[in-house]
């Protein structure tokens, strides 16, 4: 048997991203360059493994585009397996998705799950989902089917630390023996193991930290299960496939982290913000398509973020770079403290030194070793989260520490 396909996933359709109307168009573009492609490669069929579009209510406009993208692949014969994600299911009481619309018009394929009493039977998914296969395999082998393809709207534990509650690679082993390409979809940051687990990414820029995941895409597979040798890329493992990951056109999505630490006033951060924008700028300023910027402050402020001009900074951004659109994002450390029954007031940068000093001899006198030498352990607690920001070396910050402890303990 030999046959071609493309995987896809969170396409997020109808993302209109920052209020801005060309991020809703950018969204649907990525999508009708990879159906295009699909139409190119004459595949024989598209799954698509979840997140089609960005929410459950979608207007018209975004199931037009949607429509426009898939009766292309209609209109060429090319069949559309899909499965719903968690961005675009049907609350399970309320009826009927607009995925299940597309399916009744006959544009997709809807793989759904098993409902009872208005609810979706599910069971503890590993296991069984593997005891199943296996039940399966006899009569699907009788009727000689040669390949199998598993779709999947969930992804591998720890890909994105930010992702919690994920199955583990162990939890996903025992589909291995029972499937030959596992479609997965879910997290937007792509990634493949051992030549059968599959994970695209998302074809636009979902959220300023995936502007950094630049391979993000599609796959398309050949297979070939007679002449395995004849797709078989031999510097990976895969058994009767090859698997290719493409990137798909998307728009130009800038990011940077601008440290803030050691300016003592607006003017050196505005220096520091230009002198980024001469490195970088004229390199995207001819860009074919206008790109995003993404400014991110990070850092201790030694001044009060209030006197931080952002229109001013997102002006200069816009000078260099010619963007569709920027923004600067003030990430920079704890505004808002205010501390119980103090004097001192948190929301004031100015005295932020001495605020930290406080908590830290507060902290460390709860321990009755620390609470005679509390003023000096206050200090060294603040000088040692010094050298960490500084990011000097931890032999040295363990050797501070050993020589005061020797100092305030006689230890
Ligand atoms: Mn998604």
């Amino acid at each position: 048997m030999r046959a071609s396909f493309i995987h896809i996933a969170d396409t997020h359709l109808g993302y209109e991203q920052y209020g801005v109307r060309e991020r809703f168009n950018d969204f649907s573009r990525a999508f009708w360059d990879i159906t295009n492609e699909a139409v190119k490669r004459r595949v024989d069929f598209v799954v698509i493994a979840g997140d089609l579009f960005n929410k459950r209510a979608i207007d018209a406009l975004t199931l037009i585009h949607a429509i426009e993208g898939l009766k292309k692949l209609k209109d060429h014969s090319i069949p559309v397996i899909a499965i719903e994600g968690n961005h675009d299911r049907s609350y399970y009481r309320e009826g009927t998705s607009w995925l299940q619309f597309l399916c009744y018009q006959g544009y997709i394929t809807l793989l759904a799950p098993a409902m009872r009493d208005g609810s979706p039977v599910l069971g503890a998914w590993q296991p069984r989902l593997a005891q199943a296969l296996e039940a399966a395999r006899m009569d699907e082998e009788a009727e000689g089917i040669e390949y199998r393809l598993l779709m999947m709207h969930t992804g591998v534990e720890g890909i994105v630390p930010r992702i919690h509650g994920l199955p583990s690679m162990n939890q996903f082993q025992p589909l291995r023996l029972h499937i030959d390409y596992l479609a997965l979809g879910h997290v937007h940051k792509p990634y493949e193991f051992e030549g059968w687990m599959y994970n695209p990414g998302s074809p636009e820029t979902c959220g300023a930290e995936e502007a950094a995941w630049e391979d993000r895409g599609y796959y398309f597979v050949e297979i070939d299960t007679n002449n395995p040798d004849s797709v078989v890329d031999p510097n990976k493992p895969a058994r009767c496939h090859r698997a290719s990951r493409l990137i798909c056109k998307r728009r130009p999505f800038i990011r940077h982290e601008l440290r803030v630490d050691g300016l003592n006033e607006p003017d050196a951060l505005y220096v520091r913000l230009e002198d980024y924008c001469r490195r970088e700028g004229p390199r995207h300023q001819h860009e074919e398509i206008r790109p995003l910027v993404q400014v991110n402050l990070i850092g201790t402020l030694n001044f009060d973020a209030g006197s931080l001009d952002l229109p001013r900074m997102e002006e200069m951004l816009r000078n260099y770079f010619q963007p569709l659109y920027v923004r600067v994002d003030n990430n920079t450390n704890d505004q808002d403290y205010i501390p119980e029954g103090g004097d001192i007031d948190g929301r004031d940068r100015s005295v932020w030194h001495e605020l930290e000093r406080r908590i830290f001899e507060e902290l460390v006198s709860r321990d009755n070793r620390y609470l005679p030498t509390k003023e000096a352990w206050g200090i060294v607690l603040a000088s040692l989260k010094e050298m960490a920001l500084r990011k000097d070396d931890p032999a040295d910050i363990a050797q501070f520490l050993r020589e005061k402890r020797a100092e305030l303990l006689g230890a």
